[in-house]
């Protein structure tokens, strides 16, 4: 993929990109968590009904990323961010992903759209703070220092609202290219920016090993996995 000093780059991430880190994805082949499907554990609903369930579930998504290692197709992110950086500053990464493999690659100008796993935020008080812990013992949930409500995941259910939205759009607004990498295009709104991209006539690229839902809406799609396709792709 050849870019000039005057395209501005918009990467957006999913979990295929840290399925070779050995992080499982949501949908197709292993996507199932203890049984329940990501619809089941990830939105407010479960976490009235079941706190416990819930807080399981992101401990032991907490101990699988912490055991994880970035790879290929996130150091060859990190690298094109930081050659755009010093050429032009052109550069925006939003990911899905609530796993930090990206920092750890040496990504900067990152935006987690659907949270953070090792955040958490009192459900009154709101404010995220850093939080590595395993809540895995039901009858000792974590609970807020200040107003002494629940602490929950710092993580963005179905049904509430991508964080940061203005900013993302904002990005999209300025972007010449959409690479779109490890994602089933199922989830909104994050499925729907390859839309309004293409309504802006940007290039739309998509990099994975089978084409996702909205697959349509793209002007090229590279099939492969992300680890093989990455590290070539900008040279
Ligand atoms: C590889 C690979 C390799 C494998 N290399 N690739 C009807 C229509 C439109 C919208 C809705 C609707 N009904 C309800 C909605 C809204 C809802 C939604 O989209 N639901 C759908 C199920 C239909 N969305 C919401 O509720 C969102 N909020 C919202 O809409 O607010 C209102 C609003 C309005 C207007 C503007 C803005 C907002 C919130 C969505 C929250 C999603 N939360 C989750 C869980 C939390 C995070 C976590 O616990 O980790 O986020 S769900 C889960 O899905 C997670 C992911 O980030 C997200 C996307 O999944 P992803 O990344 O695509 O993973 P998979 O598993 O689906 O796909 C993996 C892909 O990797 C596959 O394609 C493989 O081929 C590929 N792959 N190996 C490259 N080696
Ligand atoms: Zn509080």
């Amino acid at each position: 993929m050849l870019l000039t000093p005057h395209d501005r780059l918009f990467v957006l991430t999913g979990a295929g990109i840290s399925a070779e880190s050995g992080l499982a994805t949501f949908r197709g082949s292993g996507g199932l968590w203890d049984g329940h499907r990501v619809e089941e554990v990830a939105t407010p609903e479960a976490w009235e009904i079941n706190p416990a369930l819930v807080w399981r579930f992101y401990s032991q998504r907490r101990r699988d990323a912490l055991d994880a290692r970035p790879n290929a197709a996130h150091f060859a992110l990190a690298q094109i961010e930081q050659r755009l950086m010093q050429e032009s500053g052109n550069f925006y990464l939003c990911t899905q992903n609530v796993d930090d493999l990206h920092e750890r690659a040496g990504s900067h100008r990152l935006h987690h759209m659907h949270g953070s796993l090792f955040e958490s935020r009192c459900v009154r008080c709101e404010q995220p703070f850093p939080d590595r812990a395993f809540h895995e013992d039901a009858d000792c949930l974590p609970r807020c220092g200040i107003c002494g409500s629940h602490v929950r995941p710092h993580i963005v259910w179905f049904g509430e609202m991508p964080l940061d939205m203005d900013a993302i759009y904002r990005e999209l607004n300025l972007a010449t290219v959409l690479l779109v990498v490890g994602t089933s295009g199922s989830v909104y709104p994050a499925a729907g920016l390859v839309h309004l991209a293409r309504a802006r006539n940007i290039r739309t690229v998509y990099v994975g090993p089978e084409e996702p839902q909205n697959a349509d809406a793209f002007s090229e799609i590279v099939l492969g996995p992300a680890t093989q396709v990455l590290p070539s792709l900008f040279s």
